[in-house]
């Protein structure tokens, strides 16, 4: 008989079984009705027990959830049929937690991310049975493991790396102290008969049939497809069992001999397909099934989609040192990635919509790969088939970060036996293509003054340079693995050398202002931040308006990194005019984050091949904070997000420092030719007054020609009269040609606004109300930088078509918002095109006009909304 599985997701109580010495009184009689997968907090939240964590401080007062002993029970009910095994399959469990049923210890555990399997089968009887899953004080039984292994170094006084649980979940330098329990991932009721499949790994090689014409990317091959499969019998089954493996209409079968459990099936495939990350090609899928046979019927059946690609992380030595490159069916890609950090404190409330949006803002911003960063978790199956599904790369970290980890006591086997797990769980996915020790925990050896404290003792570097790579070759032998992030290559060299392998830069945020970014001649970034708050809508969901202050007590709640809100300054008073309140804090903090990055990306990808990577720390927040991130808590679009499309598109132009002077530097990461003609100018905008009256003067103007190879780069140095400005105050240089960046031009000014903005930015600016939202068309009268349309602040879920667009006098940009909220009805239709929902560097209230013949009406004073 077919196996059968259903899930427990309904019908669960909580309750507290001991209580943390500050937990509300009244605490103990609590009986919730909670269903799975959930995790406390979110219980207690539905409950009303507790307020949105998220919130003002409500965080500060929460610490006992994660200091209480819970339960969670429910019954399920059982046949009496004793022909079949009855197990109890727990997807994930966070974290320490005892298993019962009907008041029968069966299991403890202590890894949230393992899944588990109880064999129920001898303690079940007919009717209704009593399952209870207790969860444990995580924080004392790390406490307990610390003082039994020693004290390991960690910048972070939380115990984080005595457990195997997320690390982040501790608290991190964007994230709060929300310690969870809970059965985070789905349980489920398994009954099987004779054997059930144990494990399924398909281990995929594709061979490049190479394309046909010049430059063009192979799009076939052939694959071998390897399975290697474990059975599980019933108890006292021994005799033949069957298999048979499918895909793309090709059938293998064999059987397994009597009183064996393990298979291999190896199937050749002469034609396939090739899977190309989205930016490159196809993402064909094929399914593979393997179905587990007695007799000729179905036991078992294992499903899921694979792809054939081949990759290769090509780490040769070079006279620059040591490459990093990532080559994906023959071909060496340029990463354009960012870091990926869990959606949301609270995994299990992490929709596959949201997940889908989230990746769709990935690949929006011409992202090809996302790193799954180790203080977080192994992401859901959703995630890894939405990758595939929609060509995003995966580097996955193993969950190690920024801490020395000890490799004695139960550390080690429960680091093993989650590898197993999840390297099983993960491999038929074609996205996936790097495994990667660890985060920061190398580095931290080097650096970060662990030694003393070590004396000797390990601290992780068994389980980066043995334990996991033993487990990969023998569990996923066709993907690669890299020892950390950052790492060189050779444990004699230090592990963040630019020479070699791949850097994270934290230099620039922590020390040094963006321009250092210059100095990292690197092989591969696969980390650089910089800060900036979320946006507008996001802050005063969470903030009162007496809290919008750089200083209070909420508002450094969502700050915590050591000294943000200093560095944020810092970074700022370099480039960009002093903020005279809090909004305008927060609009040129936003453009300072969304400028440096900038700034870095255009940098690393004019400076490949010898670098060949940037991997932008970080897309996502997993709560409303003022972080790196690109897109924040809420979801909302950063300015960070628009500069990063901008810098990442396929064919970028940037205007970079060259000798001593500058070239324009023209980077084709397409299959095809690259070729036009370049106008460089050199323009002149003396006084607003001047620049009102029409525009601007033109100083210098010289043509070029280009011709960029599929995949390269050409670097045209521009004469003397382009790089140098009689009047670096009032000068820009522009580069036009057809393609070139945002309306096909771009700008390079030669002095710091700070310096150059004397007098309020003019512009125009006009809202009109169209089928699917609005239209705000503004019109330069002066130089203005960076306009920024904060559309989420009269409707959230709006979306827009740019940000930070930069306008010469006389220059014209239309932003199309996407909203339901239109003028009649909500603030009125000028509110779109009036400050502060329209900003800009050097624009104020009174900066923004109405074109002639129109007028704006009372209505919508500065600030009325805010
Ligand atoms: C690196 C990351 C994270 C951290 C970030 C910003 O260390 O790996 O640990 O959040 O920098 O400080």
């Amino acid at each position: 008989m077919m196996i059968e599985t259903s899930n427990l997701a309904k019908g669960w109580t909580l309750r507290v079984t001991a209580p943390a010495p500050d937990a509300p009184s009244g605490a103990e009689g609590w009986k919730l009705d909670a269903s799975v997968p959930s995790v406390v907090h979110t219980v207690l939240m539905d409950h009303g027990h507790i307020p949105d964590p998220y919130v003002g401080q409500n965080e500060e007062s929460q610490h006992w959830v994660g200091r209480s002993e819970w339960e969670y029970s429910t019954t399920f009910n059982h046949d009496g049929n004793e022909d079949r095994r009855t197990e109890l399959v727990f997807e994930g469990l966070d974290t320490v937690a005892v298993i019962r049923v009907n008041g029968q210890d069966l299991a403890h555990t202590y890894n949230q991310h393992r899944s588990y399997v109880v064999d129920v089968s001898d303690v079940v009887r007919p009717g209704a049975n009593d399952l209870a899953i207790v969860f444990k004080n995580v924080r004392e039984y790390a406490e307990h493991i610390r003082a039994s292994v020693g004290e390991q170094p960690n910048g972070n006084p939380e115990p984080f790396q005595y457990v195997r649980k997320s690390a982040c979940n501790f608290g991190w330098d964007w994230g709060p102290n929300l310690v969870t329990a809970g059965p985070w991932k789905p349980v489920g009721i398994r009954r099987y008969g004779t054997a059930r499949l144990q494990s399924v790994r398909p281990s995929v090689t594709t061979t490049v049939v190479p394309g046909t014409g010049p430059g063009e990317l192979p799009t076939h091959g052939h694959a071998r497809v390897e399975v290697e499969v474990e059975v599980l019998r019933a108890p006292g089954v021994s005799g033949e069992l069957g298999l048979k493996v499918a895909i793309q209409g090709k059938t293998e079968s064999l059987s397994i001999p009597a009183g064996s459990h393990k298979a291999r099936v190896v199937v050749d495939l002469e034609d396939v397909e090739l899977w190309w990350p989205h930016d490159m090609g196809a993402q064909p899928l094929s399914q593979l099934t393997v179905t587990l046979l007695a007799d000729g019927h179905g036991l078992d059946v294992w499903s899921k989609n694979i792809g054939f690609r081949q990759f290769e992380l090509k780490t040769e030595q070079d006279e620059a040192g040591t490459g990093f490159v990532f080559a994906v069916n023959g071909t060496d890609i340029f990463v354009k990635g960012a870091n990926w950090i869990p959606d949301d404190c609270f995994p299990s409330r992490i929709t596959e919509d949201r997940l889908r949006q989230r990746l769709s803002q990935a690949t929006a911003a011409n992202m090809n790969l996302l790193r799954v960063w180790g203080g977080g978790v192994y992401e859901s199956d959703t995630f890894y088939e939405l990758c595939d599904r929609m060509g995003i790369l995966v580097w996955q970290d193993f969950l190690f970060a920024c801490a020395g980890y000890p490799e004695d006591g139960p550390l080690s086997g429960e680091v093993a036996g989650e590898v197993r797990d999840n390297v099983t769980r993960l491999m038929s996915h074609p996205s996936l293509v790097l495994w990667n020790g660890n985060n920061e925990c190398v580095w931290g050896f080097w650096d970060w003054d662990w030694k003393p404290q070590l004396d000797g003792r390990n601290w992780g570097w068994g389980y980066y340079s043995e334990l996991l790579p033993a487990l990969v070759t023998e569990l996923d032998p066709a993907r690669p693995y890299w020892n950390g992030s950052p790492y060189s290559g050779d444990p004699e060299l230090h592990p963040n050398d630019p020479r070699h392998g791949n850097v994270h830069i934290w230099d620039v945020w922590n020390q040094k202002d963006y321009s250092h970014y210059a100095e990292w001649n690197a092989r591969f970034v696969s980390e650089f931040g910089f800060q900036g708050p979320p946006n507008w809508s996001t802050l005063t969901r969470v903030l009162e308006p007496a809290d919008l202050d750089l200083e209070s007590p909420a508002f450094l709640q969502h700050q915590k990194a050591e000294d943000g809100t200093g560095k944020l300054q810092r970074g700022l008073s370099a480039h960009l005019p002093e903020p005279a309140n809090f909004q305008e804090w927060h609009f040129l903090t936003q453009v300072n984050q969304a400028r440096a990055i900038r700034f870095g990306i255009e940098h690393f990808r004019a400076g490949s091949p010898v670098c060949a990577g940037s991997i932008v720390w970080q897309l996502n927040d997993c709560w409303p904070v003022t972080s790196w991130a690109a897109i924040d808590g809420y979801g909302q679009l950063k300015p960070l997000w628009y500069a990063i499309r901008e810098a990442y598109r396929p064919r970028l132009a940037t205007i970079q420092p060259r000798g001593d002077g500058l070239a324009v530097v023209l980077v084709n990461d397409s299959v095809e030719a690259w070729s036009g003609a370049l106008t460089v100018e050199r323009v002149g905008a003396d006084s607003p007054k001047e620049a009102f009256a029409g525009g601007v003067r033109l100083e210098a103007s010289h043509e070029f020609a280009f011709e960029v190879e599929p995949r390269g780069k050409t670097e045209i140095r521009l004469p003397k009269d382009l790089h140098e400005a009689e009047r670096p105050l009032t000068d820009v240089l522009v580069a036009r040609g057809a393609g070139l960046g945002h309306g096909d031009r771009i700008l390079h000014f030669y002095a710091e606004d700070k310096d150059r903005i004397k007098e309020p930015a003019r512009v125009t600016a006009r809202a009109s109300k169209v089928p699917d939202g609005v239209e705000v068309t503004v019109t330069a009268d002066s130089i203005v930088r960076d306009l920024v349309l904060q559309a989420d602040r009269l409707d959230p879920k709006a979306t827009v078509s740019e940000q930070c667009i930069s306008l010469l006098p006389g220059e014209s940009h239309t932003f199309r918002v996407a909203s339901t909220v239109d003028g009649a009805d909500g603030p009125g239709l000028e509110a779109w095109s009036r400050y502060p929902v329209l900003q800009g560097v050097g624009i104020r209230a009174e900066s923004i006009m109405p074109p002639a013949g129109f007028a704006f009406s009372n209505s919508t004073e500065e600030g009325s909304f805010q």
